[in-house]
């Protein structure tokens, strides 16, 4: 059985093909391809181990194999976790191949969103790394077994010795590959959303391969890149803007790092020559201060890609004078689009827009607050539709009803406006949503979470301005009347709860009321404004 998502209509499935864009392939092929002409070059290295391509695929086909013996098959679910690691991919790969669909959550995220992800696609098998605090014991396993009933395995890797998922992958396992229609679901992507429960993107074989290898194509990767992994693997920055599968794709060399610090990622640079790497804003400016501090050799970079957030004029003009490289601006999403500027664009274009579109068939309308497209050149929503941007959320009929048009174009709930060259200029946002240096927060659910202590009565989270981060989040709290509430309260009441570090604001002010707008909606824009000197 497929798994369920909302179809492209068949005349644009029919000019995505014609045009060669889906090329109905698996994603898998992307291993396959590599194995005769490339099969002993290095695919993945992580500081102390590395493994060839030949390697991955074996892994990864002994992992599937195993997994088949466990029950998995076809059309079932999962959800890994796992820390920057050889695993993430062997394991990326097995589920692939067998056509299990995963989602891979973020290192950071805790029982909270695990739990949701469950919820929602009630997985049949959790991959997970006692690396993290949740599985250093069974405690939290028993609690997902016991209120999930869909699942009936949760294998848990131990970065150091041995664990279940080596033995998996490290034996042989028979595994017998059947055909993977390129049509179907492959993996899910995970959006920062907006709304009040984590969202699903259904990413098909054909349209992610088509993003990784048209994104291979304008970043030149080839056979000599050695890519550096410094933001969480699974995100769809680092998998596929060109990411790891555009290298894998090229036949290079992806290393991988346990965070973006300049501590960690320059002794790598140094070490592996390094020539590619992606980084959200605030890590960029770290490497900057630490770049002139330094004497390792960073000579190797050809490449810094930026994106995930804005990126402030003055802190691009240094990437080229400080880093000795050529800065790459990308501002895409896990829902789809993607934007680059491009190596031959004007130092101009590079330095103050966010990139234009993938593909010539990717759609772009920009309209006003009621769906009519501004004149050229002015600011308004971002709407998209394209060869590799989704049609629906998973299994969210209410919230797709207002996420797409009629015509089935996406809003990204940016505010853009787009040059006559194409380039798009991200000028802010019109989502319920705070973007901490790259990290998405949607501000109903830490506000729906926040609703559910005893004593508070209303809550909104702002973005508010911040050096390093570009913005943090602020709660605007009401108590219960005679109550005393503190940070430090609501801080302690959250962490229990098991949410990411990420979501919990970094301030919290306690008020009598909350500004209200004409129609009485809590009015977010004056919060804001509390901000602005
Ligand atoms: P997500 O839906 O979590 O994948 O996040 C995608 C969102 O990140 C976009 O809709 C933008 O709001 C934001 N974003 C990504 N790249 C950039 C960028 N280069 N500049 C500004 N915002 C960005
Ligand atoms: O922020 C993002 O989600 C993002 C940024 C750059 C993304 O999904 C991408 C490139 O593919």
């Amino acid at each position: 059985m497929s798994i369920e998502y909302t179809p492209w209509p068949a005349e644009l499935a029919k000019k995505y093909r014609a045009k060669g864009y889906w090329q109905d392939k698996p994603l898998t092929s992307i291993l396959s391809e590599q194995l005769d002409k490339n099969g002993q070059g290095i695919a993945v290295a992580d500081g102390q181990r590395q493994i060839t391509y030949t390697e991955l695929n074996t892994y990864s086909d002994n992992l599937a194999g195993y997994f088949a013996e466990q029950g998995l098959t076809h059309g079932d679910t999962a959800i890994v976790q796992l820390p920057n690691s050889l695993e993430f991919y062997i394991t990326y790969f097995a589920l692939l191949k067998l056509g299990v669909a995963p989602v891979c959550a973020l290192f950071n995220h805790q029982r909270t969103e695990l739990q949701s992800y469950c919820e929602i696609l009630q997985p049949k098998v959790m991959i997970v790394s006692s690396a993290h605090s949740l599985f250093g014991d069974e405690q939290f396993s028993h609690e997902l077994y016991n209120r999930f009933s869909c699942l009936t395995k949760i294998i848990t890797d131990h970065s150091k010795g041995n664990s279940e998922l080596k033995q998996g992958y490290l034996h042989k396992h028979t595994f017998i590959a059947r055909d993977l229609n390129p049509e179907d679901v492959a993996f899910f992507q995970l959006s920062g959303g907006s709304t009040g429960t984590p969202k699903l993107i259904p990413r098909t074989h054909n349209d992610y391969l088509y993003s990784v290898v048209a994104s291979k194509e304008i970043c030149e990767l080839n056979g000599d890149t050695r890519y550096l992994c410094a933001l969480p693997a699974p995100h769809n920055f680092p998998l596929s803007s060109p990411g790891a599968l555009g290298v894998f794709i090229a036949g290079g060399t992806v290393i991988l790092a346990n965070d973006p610090s300049p501590t960690v990622c320059f002794p790598l640079i140094e070490r592996f020559g390094i020539t590619h790497s992606a980084l959200v804003p605030p890590a960029l400016q770290l490497w900057l201060q630490h770049a002139s501090a330094t004497n390792t050799d960073l000579s190797s970079l050809q490449v810094i890609q930026v994106g995930g957030a804005k990126l402030s004029r003055s802190v691009a003009e240094q990437v080229t004078p400080v880093l000795g490289c050529q800065l790459q601006q990308v501002f895409g999403m896990a829902e789809g689009l993607v934007n680059y500027t491009r190596y031959d664009d004007d130092q101009e274009l590079i330095l103050t827009t966010q990139g234009r579109p993938i593909s010539d068939l990717d759609e772009i309308k920009i309209v006003d607050e009621h769906g009519s497209p501004v004149a050229p050149g002015e600011s308004g929503r971002l709407m998209t539709r394209g060869p590799y941007t989704f049609r629906g959320y998973y299994k969210s009929p209410a919230h797709n009803a207002s996420a797409f048009d009629a015509d089935g174009f996406y809003s990204s709930g940016d505010i853009v406006k787009q040059l006559p060259s194409g380039h798009l200029v991200v000028e802010g946002r019109d989502k319920d949503q705070i973007n901490r240096g790259g990290e998405k927060i949607a501000a109903e659910e830490v506000e729906n979470h926040l609703l559910g202590h005893a004593q508070i009565q209303q809550v909104a989270i702002v973005s508010m301005p911040d050096e390093a981060l570009g913005e943090k989040s602020c709660a605007f709290v009401v108590a219960d009347q005679g109550v005393k509430l503190t940070t430090l309260i609501l801080r302690k009441y959250l962490r229990q709860l098991g949410i990411a570090d990420y979501k919990v604001p970094d301030k919290f002010k306690f008020v009598e009321q909350l500004p209200l707008t004409a129609v009485g909606k809590v009015n977010k824009k004056a919060l804001r404004a509390t901000f602005e000197q």
